[in-house]
């Protein structure tokens, strides 16, 4: 009826339900999404490219289904990103507008998103490889790139992940993850669109909210479930479930452990970037096995290489280079031609910038990134190089050096080594606060006298780390 490539309402109508969607304490029903997505589709037809300040809320479900409708691409904004994030995203992506929301002091026009607004006049299918998304993601240095992901390679990846984890429109959905991401935003509200199952959203991603939900599928980031593993009653309420999913950082062996002794549940780990969607995953009918993500889903091939290109065995033990090739890739970083080409091997297969190993079965274990440079905060990934620019935009800050501690909790915390005058270690938290997202901003800031610089005058992160 609507999308062959990526249609998120393919299973519209005949069955629906008065809460297929529910966030917060909205309940909507597939039919007023895609009516007043509808209505939305007619009012941007013709534009090429449009922002979404991304809260979660139902405004921003039918701003997104309604560019996809219309076949406008679609910039998810963190709802606190800083003026300076704001400024680099708006420009660098040539959004014509805002659906919904705009940030105070914006000059771009907004168009509004009416919930009960509906429309059924349908529109001509976009080529399967129009770009569907602009996800602003950091690298290791400057302001972050926008992932170019197409309408074929988002279908791809949901149909792969369903297929792996035997999702059906007989399933509930329950998370609470940001929708600006490919977890919470592609996964978490196109997947069940696409595959049928309700959706409920937790609006935040509290252990006592995914108790109450009662749903039978349940994604987190692995910051989600440690919290979760430490709150045995709320755990214990989701031994009704069918599959709990971890992904987007590594989940800590003892967390895996502990989810499986409260649950009677053996969770499922999968591994994905922005610029790859879900690439790898352990599988309902296979093994689980802690620490690590599994295989690569149907579509994607992997492989390690070595720092000069070489081949790495998959025996279990060597460690390489992942690199990956398949259907759910990106298109390029969008202005970034140069990017792009570098993150591209000669013959065709992706960097990912993550080194793993793989064994004689062809499991992953994910052991850690090429670079200290990108740091993974409570599944946020987060430049060290945008912290330091920020913390370096303060008068009082001389230098900066920002790195990844191991937290508990976050999975790996933001700390900031600073020399300067007279700085207060919460100003300079607070000031980053106001510059990036709220999430970019260091857990800590330790006042040294100096960094550690190598002859050439590089700072040793690896001995502040
Ligand atoms: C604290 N706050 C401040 C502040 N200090 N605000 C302004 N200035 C300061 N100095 C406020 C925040 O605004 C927020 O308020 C509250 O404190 C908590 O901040 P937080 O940092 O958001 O909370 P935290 O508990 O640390 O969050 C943990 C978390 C979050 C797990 C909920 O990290 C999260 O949602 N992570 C998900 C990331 C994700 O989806 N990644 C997927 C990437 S896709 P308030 O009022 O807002 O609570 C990907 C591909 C794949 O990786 O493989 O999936
Ligand atoms: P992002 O672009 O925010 O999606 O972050 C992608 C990065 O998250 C990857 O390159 C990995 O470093 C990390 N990541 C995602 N999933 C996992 C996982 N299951 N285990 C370990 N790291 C992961």
């Amino acid at each position: 009826m609507l999308l062959s490539s990526l249609n998120p309402l393919a299973v519209a109508r005949g069955d629906d339900m008065p809460d297929a969607v529910r966030i917060g304490d909205t309940a909507l029903s597939r039919t007023d999404i895609l009516g007043a997505a509808g209505a939305l589709a007619k009012r941007i037809a013709g534009a090429r490219v449009v922002a979404v300040l991304a809260d979660p809320t139902p405004a921003t479900v039918i701003a997104v289904v309604g560019c996809l409708l219309a076949g406008v691409t679609v910039v998810p904004v963190p709802p606190d990103s800083g003026p300076a994030e704001l400024d680099h995203i708006l420009s660098d992506s040539g959004a014509q507008a805002w659906l919904g929301r705009a940030p105070e002091g914006s000059a771009l026009p907004v168009v509004p998103v009416r919930v009960h607004s509906r429309d059924w006049h349908s529109h001509p299918e976009p080529h399967p490889s129009s770009t569907a998304f602009v996800l602003y993601t950091s690298g290791t240095t400057g302001p972050p790139k926008g992932v170019l992901l197409s309408r074929r390679a988002i279908a791809a990846g949901i149909d792969a992940l369903a297929e792996a984890w035997q999702w059906t429109s007989k399933d509930v959905l329950v998370h609470g993850l940001p929708l600006f991401h490919v977890h919470g935003l592609i996964l978490g509200v196109l997947g069940p669109l696409r595959v049928g199952s309700r959706l409920i959203h937790t609006v935040k991603p509290t252990p006592q909210a995914y108790a109450a939900a009662r749903g039978s599928l349940y994604f987190g980031v692995p910051t989600v479930w440690s919290r979760i593993a430490l709150d045995e009653e709320s755990a214990r309420a989701l031994s009704d479930a069918r599959l709990l999913v971890s992904g987007s950082a590594p989940l800590p062996v003892p967390v895996f452990e502990r989810l499986r002794e409260l649950t009677g549940l053996t969770p499922i780990e999968r591994y994905g970037m922005s610029e790859t969607m879900l690439t790898i995953s352990t599988r309902v009918d296979g093994e689980r096995r802690p620490g690590w993500v599994g295989l690569p889903v149907r579509g994607v091939e992997t492989r390690l290489r070595d720092e000069h290109g070489g081949p790495v065995p998959h025996d279990g033990e060597s460690i390489g280079g992942l690199q990956v090739r398949g259907a759910t890739l990106f298109d390029g970083y969008l202005n970034r031609p140069e990017a792009t080409a570098e993150s591209w091997t000669d013959d065709g297969w992706f960097k990912t910038g993550d080194v793993a190993v793989i064994d004689e079965g062809g499991f992953h274990r994910i052991v850690g990134r090429e670079s200290t440079d990108l740091i993974k905060s409570g599944g946020y990934r987060i430049g060290a190089g945008e912290v330091e620019t920020a913390l370096l935009g303060h008068p009082g800050v001389k230098e900066a050096a920002v790195v990844g501690l191991p937290d508990a909790d976050l999975g790996q915390r933001i700390v900031a080594f600073v020399v300067g005058d007279a700085v207060d270690e919460q100003v300079l938290i607070d000031h980053v606060a106001s510059q990036l997202s709220v999430h970019k901003r260091p857990r800590e800031v330790r006042i040294v006298e100096s960094l550690p610089r190598n002859a050439m005058g590089k700072v040793q992160k690896k001995l502040l780390a």
